[in-house]
């Protein structure tokens, strides 16, 4: 591993502990203040435009492993594992959850919880509220570790809130 990598894993690390936070349990998160990340905010139960079903599976996959969303959505996950073996739901940039399951997979135990993660146990549920306040192209990923590895990862793309132009040309990327 180059050195640059392990100054900015522990600058991460650093970052992360700050946040770190006892055991919590699912579903009942600590009101946090709301903090703004690149791929969105956290999310305000009583203004949900769209729930969303996602399922995690031991074959290290999500279902849907794609979606959708447009700014200003605040999409409800309703998280549901299947398996036998704990997983979770992270939302991130793709540099966020690579670096992050990196992390993970140095420190197995560490403990982490964010609005937009849930972790979730064998056959239970879980359940964030998010808002995509941000368009792009951004993951979610299982950050158990090896499971982001192992591709236990998916794609959202949050559309820009604006209706599109007739012109397709006139789209930026
Ligand atoms: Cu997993």
């Amino acid at each position: 591993m180059n050195p640059l990598y392990v100054m900015a894993l522990a600058a991460l690390l650093s970052t992360s502990v700050a946040f770190a936070h006892g055991p919590v349990e699912h579903g009942k998160k600590a009101a946090a203040v709301k903090e703004q990340k690149d791929w969105g905010i956290g999310g305000d139960v009583r203004r949900v435009t769209r729930t969303v079903e996602m399922r995690m599976a031991d074959s290290m996959r999500f279902t849907p492993d794609t979606i959708e969303v447009r700014q200003g959505d605040t999409i409800r996950f309703v998280v549901i594992n299947d398996g036998k073996m704990m997983h979770e739901f992270v939302i991130g940039t793709r540099k966020e959850n690579e670096l992050h399951a990196a992390l993970m997979v140095k420190f197995p135990n560490m403990e982490h919880d964010e609005p937009y993660m849930a972790h979730v146990g064998p056959g239970k549920r879980g359940e964030i509220v998010w808002t995509f306040n941000r368009a792009g192209e951004f993951e979610f990923a299982c950050l158990i570790a090896g499971h982001y590895t192992a591709g236990m990862v998916g794609r959202v793309a949050v559309l820009p809130a604006a209706p599109r132009t007739p012109a397709k040309a006139a789209q930026t990327k």
